[in-house]
């Protein structure tokens, strides 16, 4: 590039408009409605809400890296979406408390790299905050209760997937379905927690179960049914809790998981219950059940270094054969420590310490 044409160049982009008026956009300072903001937003833009309660449903549509930030704001539509992302990359939505009365509260559509952090969603009838057909969607430090469906959905019931999206940090509270239900490949949910949801903790989508996610560090509390349903394949859990869940504590089907390095303690049901196959389960403690420990119907499975404490019913129960039991214990339990309904045969076990064990079929 010449000199003078090199600086023709830097004067336009100094002059482009992105450049030129990248400046925070004043709600209700310099535009009445959040919409009107974000409808005159160019990329680079803030638009920065003020204290206040803004009765709108807000559409961010087919624009890139606009900022939406409340400061003590509330939006509460009288019926519909409160914020809907649709086509968007790169938008942020932050700091804002949203009440919905009839629908879901936050919608992200066909977006990519959107971030929705540090908002409230409060009473949404549908699910607290949905995304549909998008990857790289970020929801962190977020709390969502009383929602009528779920408190978070990843494109279950359709349409299309979430891929390679993160949940961080957040808190579902009450929610009417299941705290965190997600139809996808290559999700993070971490660090994150759900208190008393009508059914599920956290769920891959059963009708249309994903691969490779992960949910690392999670916490579900007095779930109605299930802490964590996992089907699909490779999906991984690991260094998650699961406390007195209605139903089983983690719940598999599909193939290949892994469940590493987990808590459950007193679930209603199983502590682990699986029917998937090519699957290992390693270092989870249940304690107290209500049923069995750890309870195989799909084989091959890994069960290693696992240890039961007082089941109702039995430590670890068998009902396949050609799995590893390895240097798993089990004691206390009300009927058999180890019980193999196989009788034992095809199943390799190592290094375990049952107190009482049963291998007959
Ligand atoms: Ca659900
Ligand atoms: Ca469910
Ligand atoms: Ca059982």
């Amino acid at each position: 590039m010449q000199p003078v044409r090199l600086a023709a160049y830097i004067l336009a982009a100094a002059l482009s408009p992105a450049v030129a008026f990248a400046a925070d956009r004043r709600v209700p300072q310099d535009y009445e409605t959040i919409q009107l903001a974000v409808d005159a937003a160019q990329s680079g833009d803030d638009v920065v809400v003020s204290k206040g309660t803004y009765r709108e449903n807000v559409v961010v549509s087919d624009v890139s890296g606009i900022t939406i930030r409340g400061r003590g704001a509330s939006v509460a539509p009288a019926s519909g979406i409160a914020f809907e992302v649709v086509d968007g990359v790169g938008i942020t939505i932050s700091g804002f408390t949203v009440r919905s009365t009839d629908f879901h509260g936050i919608l992200i559509r066909s977006s990519t790299t959107t971030t929705v952090s540090s908002c409230r969603v409060k009473g949404a009838a549908g699910d607290g905050i949905r995304v549909e057909s998008s990857n790289t969607i970020l929801i962190d430090k977020c709390r969502v209760s009383k929602t009528g469906d779920d408190g978070i959905a990843f494109s279950v019931g359709g349409p299309g997937q979430v891929n390679s999206s993160t949940i961080r940090g957040c808190v579902m509270t009450d929610c009417g379905d299941d705290g965190v239900d997600i139809r996808g490949d290559g999700n993070l949910i971490e660090r994150s927690r759900v208190i008393r949801p009508r059914e599920d903790g956290f769920e891959t989508d059963t009708d249309s179960p994903g691969s490779g996610n992960t949910f690392s560090r999670n916490f579900v509390s007095k779930s109605v049914s299930t802490g964590f349903v996992i089907a699909g394949d490779a999906n991984t859990v690991d260094r998650c809790k699961v406390a007195k869940s209605g139903g089983d504590g983690i719940q598999l089907s599909g193939t290949g998981h892994t469940i590493t390095s987990c808590v459950v303690l007193r679930p209603h049901g199983d502590g682990v219950y699986s029917t998937s196959t090519g699957s290992t389960i390693q270092s989870v403690t249940v304690t107290s059940p209500g049923d069995d420990g750890i309870d195989i119907y799909g084989a091959p499975t890994s069960i290693l270094s696992n240890t039961v404490r007082s089941a109702k019913e039995h430590g670890i129960e068998m009902h396949v054969s050609g799995c590893i039991v390895r240097g798993n214990a089990a004691r206390g339990s009300k009927v058999f420590d180890l019980r193999d309904f196989t009788g034992g045969r095809g199943t390799t076990y190592e290094s375990n310490r049952f107190g009482t064990e049963s291998l007959v079929d």
